[in-house]
């Protein structure tokens, strides 16, 4: 559908095309577009832009990604449709290791997933600049994660330190965690189960969000690693959700006080 580049709502009009389409083409899970929808809802009440509060905790994980011997960044179907560009931009300035990691795994939507990445990033995959783990490769078991996101590359989330998940579910982020990884998650919802299970939690939209991340693991590529430590160890994840709950209920409280 052509939407006019006027629309008062044409951001969030384009996700929603890229959504379908990933849908059409096999990528993304029908359950996919409901976890979309739960998404847009919470931008609106967080005001549909990266708050204080969620760049502090990107400044957080970029300071993790720049220091970890191993990140993985994970992706799923919801991913791939809506940042397949800037996974990649960001593998590159870390290891190059992106892994799929399915919930509603199936054999096909591997498949199709492989070859968006193929046929966008030939060159970066043949070079070695990217590796797409995952799909052929996943004999490895996540200790007491019964779902099929369960199995994962040992040479990627198994044997990784820190892990990035846009879009997760909590079951896993708080396996993961228990394997001892630091888990960084992209998730507009700071009720969710992921949002609290986490190392590290970015209330924030997936596209918003990924494009800061780049900007300061590019920028503190250039720290030293005390200056690093000294961002992380001033970090406190429930601390950080709590504000974003209360940053809501104001943004609400002072809406409803305003003539709409
Ligand atoms: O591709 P698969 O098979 O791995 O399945 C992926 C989905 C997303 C369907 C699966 O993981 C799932 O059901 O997730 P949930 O439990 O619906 O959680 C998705 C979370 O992501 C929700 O809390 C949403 O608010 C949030 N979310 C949705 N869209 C975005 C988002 N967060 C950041 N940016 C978004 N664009």
């Amino acid at each position: 559908m052509e939407i006019p580049k006027t629309h008062p709502r044409y951001e969030s009009l384009m996700k929603r095309e890229k959504i379908i389409e990933a849908l059409n083409k096999g990528i993304l899970a029908k359950a996919g577009l409901i976890a979309h929808g739960r998404g847009e809802t919470f931008d609106y009440l967080i005001g549909e832009k990266t708050t204080p509060i969620a760049l502090k905790s990107i400044k957080v994980s970029a300071a993790y990604l720049v220091l970890a011997k191993n990140p993985v960044i994970s992706v799923n179907g919801n991913t791939v449709a809506l940042a397949i560009d800037e996974v990649v931009e960001l593998a590159k300035e870390l290891n190059g290791k992106i892994e799929v990691n399915l919930f509603y795994r199936t054999k096909e939507r591997e498949l199709a997933i492989k070859k968006e990445f193929e046929e966008k990033f030939k060159e970066d995959i043949e070079t070695g600049k990217i590796k797409i783990l995952g799909i052929d490769d996943a004999n490895k078991q996540i200790p007491n994660l019964d779902s099929l996101r369960g199995k994962v590359s040992e040479d990627g989330i198994f044997s990784a330190d820190v892990v990035l998940v846009p879009l997760e579910d909590g079951d896993r982020t708080e396996a993961l965690v228990n394997m001892g990884k630091k888990v960084i998650s992209i998730d507009l919802n700071p009720l969710s189960r992921t949002a609290r299970k986490s190392t590290i939690t970015i209330v924030d939209e997936l596209t918003r969000a990924l494009p800061l991340l780049i900007k300061y693991v590019r920028e503190f590529k250039n720290k030293d690693r005390e200056e690093l430590l000294k961002i992380i160890d001033s970090f406190d994840n429930m601390k950080n959700l709590k504000e974003m709950i209360d940053y809501i209920a104001e943004r609400l409280k002072n809406l409803s006080l305003e003539e709409l």
